[in-house]
């Protein structure tokens, strides 16, 4: 048996060969010969262990600003392809990131597509985000989502550069061919709704009395970071740490309770000063990024290959599917953002973790 596959290798015959190029002309190939490589005893992919700093996607940003505009190049983005994915605008398999940069004065246009998107606030105040008739302002930390087909333009009326995190499920829709998009007629769509409206309705513990949970009706689309932060804070008085995760907590759509987003899970979590996290892996391949404080996170890949990430605040890495990870500490507090798949597995019943020996 071959290792990491379920079946044997065959035998090559000059008839069996003669047989596969028969076949080959009408589109037809022998599962024995992709077996192995399509049903995997664990998952194996192209996906690679990767860290992008800041400070050099800042720089290099600041270059594209004086490059392009925001209205020219329609999102002013600098795409992070993972390293074993070269080509495809992938950090994972099936999920996309970029950072985004918006200058003081512009305007990145009114647009709409079925992929869904959500914006991790990496540096400035200020800025804003438009969905649905709605604006909402952006701080460092804040998560906000797009919803799939929802109008979007995001604007940065502040005097300093804006940048956030973008990851979107664009690789999933391409797999779906499910891609539909559309252009406003104006770079600003009308606003319909006041600041806070969304949160106001949905975020707290409170629904208008004839909501209807229909898809699309809408929820929270800003999930403050001062507010999430203040969860973290009230929980650690309690003390009760995860050895592999520090304090850990899933963003929800508060209507239903499920992840905040269909395709997307979003997470944050806490790792005191001093940590040092017990091993833990999953299936669903995690960027993270961290947002205060600096760590250590060890990688390590099926054949025992240890990646070492040191980070600190605003850089960011992936950790691809079934590989070990564990995070470590020093002298301050830190507190990670990460998204991955998993309410996709979860949904298809695949989603599986490991932690080890605690
Ligand atoms: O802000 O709408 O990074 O449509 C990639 C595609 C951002 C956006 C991206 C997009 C957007």
């Amino acid at each position: 048996m071959q290792e990491g596959s379920i079946v044997s290798p065959v035998t090559e015959t000059p008839e069996r060969r003669a047989f596969y190029q028969k076949i080959d002309e009408k589109n037809l190939t022998a599962l024995w010969l992709s077996l192995a490589e399509l049903v995997t005893t664990e998952p194996r992919s192209n996906c690679r262990p990767a860290l992008w700093g800041f400070g050099d996607i800042r720089s290099l940003m600041l270059e594209a600003g004086e490059l392009i505009t925001a209205k020219e190049a329609e999102r002013r983005v600098l795409v992070l392809e993972n390293p074993g994915l070269r080509g495809q605008s992938k950090i994972t398999t099936d999920l996309y990131a970029g950072v985004q940069l918006v200058m003081p004065g512009e305007v990145a246009p009114a647009h709409r597509h079925t992929q869904s998107a959500l914006r991790f606030i990496l540096e400035g105040e200020g800025g804003y985000t438009a969905v649905n008739g709605e604006r909402t302002l952006m701080h460092e930390g804040d998560f906000i989502i797009t919803p799939p087909w929802a109008w979007h333009d995001h604007g940065n009326p502040s005097a300093d550069p804006i940048f956030w995190l973008d990851g979107l499920d664009i690789p999933v829709i391409q797999m779906l061919d499910a891609s539909f998009a559309e252009h406003l007629h104006v770079d600003q769509q009308p606003i319909t709704r006041p600041v806070g409206d969304s949160d106001a309705r949905y975020g707290y513990n409170l629904l208008p009395v004839d909501h209807e949970s229909a898809r699309g009706s809408g929820s929270v689309f800003n999930y403050p970071y001062a507010r999430t932060r203040e969860a973290l804070e009230r929980l650690r008085r309690s003390d009760r740490w995860d050895p592999c995760h520090g304090l850990k907590m899933r963003y929800t759509n508060p209507i239903t309770g499920n992840h905040a987003m269909a395709t997307i899970g979003t997470f944050i979590q806490l790792l005191p000063k001093g940590f040092a996290g017990s091993g833990y892996r999953s299936t669903d391949a995690t960027v993270f990024v961290p947002i205060e404080g600096r760590g250590r996170s060890y990688i390590a890949s099926h054949s025992g290959d240890e990646f070492v990430v040191d980070w600190s605040k605003r850089d960011i890495f992936v950790v691809p599917s079934w590989h070990w990870i564990r995070h470590e500490t020093t002298a301050m507090d830190a507190v990670l953002f990460s998204y991955s798949d998993r309410p996709i597995q979860e949904a298809l019943h695949v989603f599986r973790e490991d932690r080890g020996n605690v």
